[in-house]
């Protein structure tokens, strides 16, 4: 096994191994989640101020403090996010074994359908059909829907895709969710606002990716960018949250190690 790890870093420093970098930029323009006013608060606009910059406050350097809800931007769902998974023990951001922040890939692309209709679900046998063309799904491992949803993160009114109906944006129904709970993966990642379709309130559960995922103690990846770049199986995926305690969530740095 010493010898895997030393592979491995020969690959990274040759460059076999390329890290993608699937994280949007974190700032005052990340967009973010609208909750309908009469049922929720929304988290609050995203803040940076600064401390002090080489100057009077403090000569030799620079920082900043941060204004930010747990869920902003590309982010981690932890099980005590949702009122199913509030019991686990070791279901929030600073009880979840660090095991489960580096895992294999699987990369359904989506992009094709997403760009036809908004609104589109994943189903069930979606994800059997990747199955018989790619292989099959394990347990402990990512599912992450690629859109290139991403490509919209720039402009919030663009990424949220909502009107007097509501959000529309792509996700997974609920018989998707369930099917991936049966092969016992480590969670379900996005690259829109959240982990479920923008329609999913009016879902039966509501919201069925956040109810199963963490009624099962699975996570939770949100504004992931550049999914585009991996391969159907294949990439290595590092998702760790801060160490928030009791969090919820947690902004991440998502990195892929894939095959060059
Ligand atoms: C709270 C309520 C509904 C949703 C969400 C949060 C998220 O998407 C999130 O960031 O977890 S849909
Ligand atoms: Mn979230």
């Amino acid at each position: 096994m010493p010898a895997t790890l030393t592979q491995l870093a020969t690959a990274l420093s040759s460059g076999q191994i390329r890290v993608v970098d699937c994280t949007a930029t974190l700032g005052p323009k990340t967009p973010l989640l609208k909750l309908p006013p009469e049922i929720a608060d929304d988290t609050p606009p995203i803040e940076i101020h600064q401390i002090s910059k080489y100057g009077d406050r403090g000569p030799f350097w620079a920082w900043n403090w941060l204004k930010l809800g747990e869920h902003s931007g590309t982010h981690f769902d932890a099980p005590h996010h949702w009122i199913t998974g509030r019991d686990y023990p070791d279901g929030a951001t600073d009880t979840i074994d660090a095991q489960n922040f580096v895992a294999p890939a699987n990369v359904i692309d989506c992009s094709a359908q997403a760009a036809e209709n908004p609104d589109f679900l994943l189903t069930a046998e979606g994800v059997k059909a990747w199955e018989a063309e790619h292989g099959e799904i394990g347990a402990g491992e990512w599912v992450l829907m690629r859109t290139d949803w991403c490509k919209r993160n720039h402009d919030e009114a663009l990424y949220l895709n909502a009107d007097e109906t509501g959000p529309h944006t792509p996700g997974p129904s609920a018989d998707c969710v369930r099917y991936l709970m049966e092969k016992k993966v480590l969670g379900w990642g996005t690259e829109c606002i959240g982990t479920d379709a923008g329609a999913a309130g009016g879902f039966e559960p509501p919201f069925p990716a956040h109810n199963l995922l963490h009624a099962n103690n699975r996570y939770g990846l949100a504004s992931l960018v550049n999914l585009s770049e991996l391969p159907p199986k294949g990439a290595i995926l590092i998702a760790a949250p801060l160490k928030i305690e009791a969090g919820t969530g947690s902004p991440i740095r998502a990195l892929a190690l894939v095959p060059a």
